[in-house]
């Protein structure tokens, strides 16, 4: 095994992940929960319920540096679907969301895959989007791995056991050591048109595997939500669709606690949304209180605008929050804009975290109020689902009653509209192939659904068939066929070659990038005073001329009908940036707020400044000093402030005067070149006052380039975008030097 590992200034090696695939293990099996942390402290805060914190590198909020960078977990597991269809790519978004707290990585599969009746090779990614292969899914988890390590928590990777060949991919997964399922027959019978009868056999054989391998089960409810007109009346038999895999897979012996309700919030604003979606997520509790709870964000009423869909977003999580759930599912904007783009992803999960944080210890400050319209309404959600499942038995069962129509009816139960999804029991993909296994049927393989007559051969092999021939793939992967690829065109070798230019740790070139590498997308945010029809077609003339190719309108949004209207156009960016001509400005050397402060505080600092010359601006000065802008005195600096058109002399007297360690001058008018004039003029006057030495001299103004500061006189130079912060580091540091050469104290 290679002992590649993950540095975190150099991007994932891809190749490396692919390299020697074929030997490649997973090393452990099974879904991992977060743990309450052993402290609830945090930097200054207290927190009530926040997980193990990450032992290795993470990115916390963006505020989190006014809070000594802290990144405190919330409890559930933060989920981040991933869609993008080239699995290389994803590789490194996993990263990315790794970092930003996602433990939970799905990849959606987008090539309605349920319908491929056997195992796939190989890395195609086709004409319908990209289906999951055991190289994938191998090449996925083994960089889990590394980012795992690398973040210092364990990551769990998730896909579907779905479809006619539903047993065979749960198979691959417990080989591959995927930890996390989707599984529930409901889903083959009602969106694919599978088979009933073959779907809830293979369901079984699929569970099985799930339960051996301890992989965390997630159903398939949420689909009706998603698909139903109206999709708040599905409420009554949503509940029904959870408790008829709930219980079927705690039959097939699977651990209540890895079973998942994938839970749905059913509607969003401007309906009153927590009021609907609240009494149902509490019936949902109090009817299946030993499972989990995966709260899945609402998909089904999502526009193509990132700030309505985060809205939405959060108050699902104040429902999980008030009825803690215990995954956190982050799909959010993608889903409704079609836009599977790194940002939103990342944008997501730091949405979770925040949201999650942020309401941190809620229910030890409020209460659900049961007695009043959320009991009664949570009340009679049970109700009705609890006749829906008495209708279902007395039409003869759930295949009659899904023969009849009674699911995905946009009715609210017992209301029924007669538009519910029908399947027949005898039709669909695979009908027929299902066989009553023959008395003398034995399989010598592990995790095996049902009769399997081993003991006849056996007695001491009934509980573990495969000892019959000495352990199956399960127990022995060298027994694994790997295929590496099939097509010789379609694959990801082909595709990576086509960017190997801006891979690898010495590449030079860099290209804009939303989804694949190099894809050169890019979004423009635009507004004009038009209606929407003139907008849209503006903004594609627009992103013409900017040069870039294939404009799209993703998002509209009317400011009001005549005055304007927002558009986001997405589009490509054909060139290539080349790092060896681009032009880096250095960063600004700026110290912490704490180290400033505590520096000021074990030597008080006084300054003097003023704007020099016969200039009247203020406000650039202003905003380095005043401590309501961020400004020095905020770090306990005493400043004299002297006002505007301060003659050089005034300045330098009034620093000798108040014996001030630093003049600060700002100079904004910039005719003639007065503004180094000014500087000059300055640093002459402190020589020839003999006080040079013992004064640190900072200019500042917009047009003020650093370099020429300093080659007039200035100890420093600041120009445009300088904050307090750029001041108050260069006079600690500049201090500092002072002190170690024994020029300080004067
Ligand atoms: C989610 N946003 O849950 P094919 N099986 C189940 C599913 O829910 C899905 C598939 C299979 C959702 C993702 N759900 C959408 C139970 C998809 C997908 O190959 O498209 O049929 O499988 O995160």
């Amino acid at each position: 095994m290679s002992d590649y590992k993950l540095e975190m200034d150099q991007r994932i090696d891809v190749e490396e992940i692919l390299r020697d695939l074929e030997h490649y293990r997973p090393r452990r099996r099974g879904w991992i929960w977060r743990e309450k942390a052993d402290t609830q402290a945090a930097g200054p805060f207290r927190y009530r319920e926040i997980s193990k914190p990450m032992a290795g590198h993470s990115v916390g909020l963006m505020t989190a540096h006014y809070f000594d960078n802290i990144d405190p977990q919330p409890m559930p597991t933060i989920t981040t679907e991933i869609a993008s269809g080239r699995f290389e790519d994803d590789i490194r978004r996993m990263r990315m969301a790794a970092h930003h707290g996602a433990d939970h990585i799905m990849v959606i599969r987008t090539a309605g895959q349920s319908h491929f009746d056997g195992l796939i090779e190989g890395t195609p990614q086709g004409i319908g989007g990209v289906p999951i292969s055991r190289k994938q899914v191998r090449a996925q988890r083994k960089a889990l791995d590394l980012i795992e390590d690398e973040v210092g928590r364990p990551i769990n990777y998730h896909s579907y056991v779905s479809g006619v060949a539903g047993p065979e991919v749960a198979v691959m997964f417990a080989e591959e050591g995927v930890n996390g399922v989707h599984q529930d027959p409901q889903y083959n019978v009602i969106y694919r048109n599978i088979n009933m009868i073959r779907s809830f056999v293979d369901a079984c054989e699929s569970k099985k595997l799930i339960a051996w391998a301890g992989m965390a089960q997630i159903d398939g409810a949420h689909n009706a939500n998603a698909t139903a007109r109206e999709a708040w009346k599905v409420m009554p038999e949503l509940m029904v669709q959870h408790a008829i895999n709930a219980a079927f897979s705690a039959g097939v012996g699977l651990d209540k606690k890895s079973i998942c309700l994938s839970t749905v919030p059913p509607t969003a604003t401007p309906a009153p949304c927590v009021y609907m979606d609240l009494p149902y997520a509490v019936a949902l509790r109090d009817l299946f209180s030993e499972y989990r709870m995966r709260a899945q964000m609402n998909t089904k009423y999502v526009e193509s605008s990132t700030r309505d869909a985060t809205v939405t977003h959060v108050l699902n999580m104040l429902i999980s929050k008030l009825t803690s759930a215990d995954i956190q599912s982050t799909i959010t904007p993608d889903e409704g804009r079609n836009v599977p783009w790194h940002i939103y992803n990342i944008e997501a999960c730091d949405t979770a975290k925040q949201t999650l944080l942020g309401l941190d210890g809620l229910m030890d400050m409020v209460e659900l109020k049961r007695d009043g319209p959320l009991g009664e309404k949570a009340r009679e959600l049970k109700e009705r689902a609890v006749l829906f499942f008495e209708e279902i038995l007395s039409s003869g069962g759930y295949f009659n009653a899904v023969e009849q129509g009674f699911f995905v009816d946009s009715g609210f139960y017992p209301e029924r509209n007669n538009d519910g999804i029908c399947r027949e029991i005898a039709g669909g993909v695979g009908a027929g192939t299902v066989f009553q296994r023959e008395a003398d049927y034995m399989a010598p393989v592990t995790a095996h659904y049902g009769y399997n007559n081993v003991a006849q051969y056996d007695p001491a092999a009934a509980d573990d068939p495969a000892s019959l021939i000495g352990g199956c793939t399960l127990e022995r992967p060298e027994m694994i066929v790997y295929i590496d690829e099939l097509d010789e065109e379609d694959n990801v070798n082909v595709r990576m070659a086509e960017t190997a230019r801006y891979r690898g740790a010495d590449c030079r070139t860099v290209k804009p990038e939303m989804e694949w590498l190099a894809d050169g997308t890019v979004m423009l945010n635009l507004f004009f005073p038009a209606s929407r029809r003139v907008a849209e077609a503006a903004a594609l003339e627009v992103a013409r001329r900017m040069g870039l190719d294939d404009p799209e309108v993703i998002s509209r949004e009317i400011m009001q009908q005549a005055e304007g209207t927002r558009v986001e156009v997405k589009g490509k960016f054909c060139l290539d940036i080349d790092l060896d001509t681009l032009e880096i400005p250095e960063e600004p050397d700026v110290m912490t707020d704490e180290e400033i402060r505590a520096d000021i505080e074990r030597k008080p600092m006084t300054v003097v400044c003023g704007t020099v010359g016969d200039d009247e601006h203020s406000v650039g000065l202003r905003e380095i000093i005043d401590i309501k802008h961020g400004g020095i005195e905020k770090y306990g600096i005493k400043v004299h402030y002297l006002g505007t058109s301060v003659p050089v002399e005034k300045l330098v007297n009034a620093a000798v005067e108040v014996d001030a360690d630093a003049i600060l001058a700002s100079t904004i008018i910039s005719h003639d070149d007065i503004h180094y004039r000014n500087i000059a003029n300055i640093d002459r006057l402190a020589r020839e006052m003999g006080v040079r030495d013992r004064l640190i001299f900072i200019a500042g103004g917009t047009q003020v380039t650093p370099e020429l500061a300093v080659a007039n006189g200035a100890d420093a130079g600041f120009g445009r975008g300088t904050k307090g912060i750029h001041d108050a580091t260069f006079l600690v540091k500049r201090r500092r030097e002072l002190e170690a050469a024994g020029k300080w104290p004067r």
